[in-house]
């Protein structure tokens, strides 16, 4: 009697431990999307950085599947953002016409038209937060917005339930005050401009495990865009002296506790097995001299070299995603709206050509997607990929033909050895331009 017991006590037991019974209907998967700012591709743990310490990145990429060959759209925030949220080339969707906006903002553009404040996202695009909603998704931005700074371009326009952070570029981590431009608070609750004490990545983590906690029971997308590892170069103790790697190491680290911290709530919550988490960059980093944020890629954040764009992609999903993998399938981060809409089975927007592809096969272990040609425009410097092939240029002329699978660096520019295929990636190139309507510039300043 003594042994049989526990032994039926285990079989009793048995159904419940079971996540969804045979009458129940399966539970949608919730998705995380953890962005880090001017994280590069080289700045992680499991990216080969021995620097630093990622202990719970690391064991997010060991659980799940690492891409060696992600990009972000843009080399700078706003144009990734502006992609990742519409599945779109960020050229298709940041301009907004005079006539959409307040008359403050069209004075500042007409006093100067690169000026980066009278842009953002058109409030016309259909939106993954917004798609995610209609889907039944509880939805929220908890971090970093950067696709305008006018009230008609508040993330709560867009399809966020929910928004908790700053809407500019980047804040002081400590009194949250815009970093640049405005000198004003950019710190909010939903609508509101309401300030609390604390060091901002921390803040943005406890609103994070919050909203997860509330939402433990409905499905839901968190999108948690740190500002870690933009600048301000700032640790937790402001006053505290230290070297600028050191402090830049710290946070880091920051941003390392926060991945834990996020998946310690879902799995508090037994939502591990029914949450996608992705974790990704938004461009290449701006790390001080003496930090190997780059892998010994050349460039950094701003440039089209392969520093300003290739960043670190980690996907996990227990279960569904096999632990401990990795692929070196080309991806981009306009790829991310397709694959949640995939994930959410929710239904993409039909009157519009979305640029980006479903992930979802490549992460659960299957093949690479169809070739594709990716394309990037900054400025006036645009790149073009086919393959392991990249073409560079500036306005209307080639600059490298650069053969990625043999030279990741960037060194040997074979422009004049391949001048049929240089011919070919112009020609793509140039289509790509025609096709968006380009007016070829981004409109953001480092
Ligand atoms: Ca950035």
């Amino acid at each position: 009697m003594s042994r049989s017991a526990p032994f039926l006590a285990a079989l009793l037991l048995a159904p419940l431990a079971v996540p969804h019974g045979a009458n129940a209907e399966p539970a949608r998967p919730n998705i995380v999307l953890i962005l880090a700012d001017d994280l590069g591709y080289g700045s992680l743990g499991c990216y080969g950085n021995a620097e630093v310490a990622t202990p719970h990145i690391d064991r997010l990429a060991r659980g799940g599947v690492r891409l060696t060959d992600f990009h972000s759209n843009g080399a700078l925030c706003s144009p990734t953002r502006a992609a990742l949220l519409t599945g779109r080339y960020p050229q298709r969707c940041a301009e907004v016409p005079d006539a959409e906006l307040s008359p403050v903002f069209r004075e500042q553009r007409r006093a100067n038209p690169v000026q980066r404040w009278a842009w953002g996202l058109c409030a016309t695009e259909r939106t993954m937060p917004a798609v995610l909603k209609q889907a039944g998704y509880r939805t929220a931005l908890i971090g970093k917005w950067h696709l305008g700074y006018d009230a008609k371009f508040h993330p709560m326009n867009y399809g966020f339930d929910e928004f908790r952070g700053f809407v500019g570029g980047n804040v002081d981590y400590h009194t949250h005050v815009a970093g640049y431009g405005t000198k004003e608070l950019d710190w909010w609750n939903d609508r509101r401009i309401a300030n609390e004490a604390g060091y901002s990545t921390d803040l943005l983590t406890t609103y994070a495990a919050e909203f997860i906690a509330r939402n433990k029971d409905a499905p839901f997308f968190l999108y948690l865009a740190h500002g870690a590892v933009h600048t301000p170069l700032q640790g937790r103790e402001s006053a505290r002296k230290r070297s600028p790697v050191d402090t830049y190491k710290e946070m880091v680290g920051t941003l390392d506790d926060s991945v834990g911290m996020v998946v310690a709530a879902l799995c508090k919550h037994r939502l591990e097995t029914n949450t996608l988490v992705i974790f990704c960059s938004d461009n290449g980093p701006a790390a001080p001299p003496g930090f190997a944020a780059n892998a010994g890629l050349r460039g950094k954040k701003g440039t089209l070299f392969e520093g300003g764009h290739r960043v670190p992609f980690i996907a996990s999903w227990p279960g569904t995603i096999a632990p401990g993998t990795t692929s070196d399938a080309a991806a981009m981060s306009m790829d991310l709206f397709p694959t949640f809409a995939a994930v959410a089975d929710a239904r993409l927007p039909a009157d519009r050509q979305l640029d980006g592809i479903d992930l979802l096969p490549l992460l659960k272990g299957g093949a690479a997607p169809a070739p594709r040609d990716l394309h990037w425009q900054s400025g006036e410097d645009w790149a073009v990929r086919r393959g392991s092939w990249k073409l560079a240029g500036k306005r209307n002329k080639a600059l490298s033909l650069i053969n990625l699978q043999h030279d990741i660096g960037e060194a040997d520019n074979l422009l004049e050895r391949e001048p049929a295929l240089v011919k070919e990636l112009m020609e793509a190139h140039a289509h790509w331009v025609q096709s968006i309507g380009s007016r070829s510039r981004e409109h953001e300043t480092p």
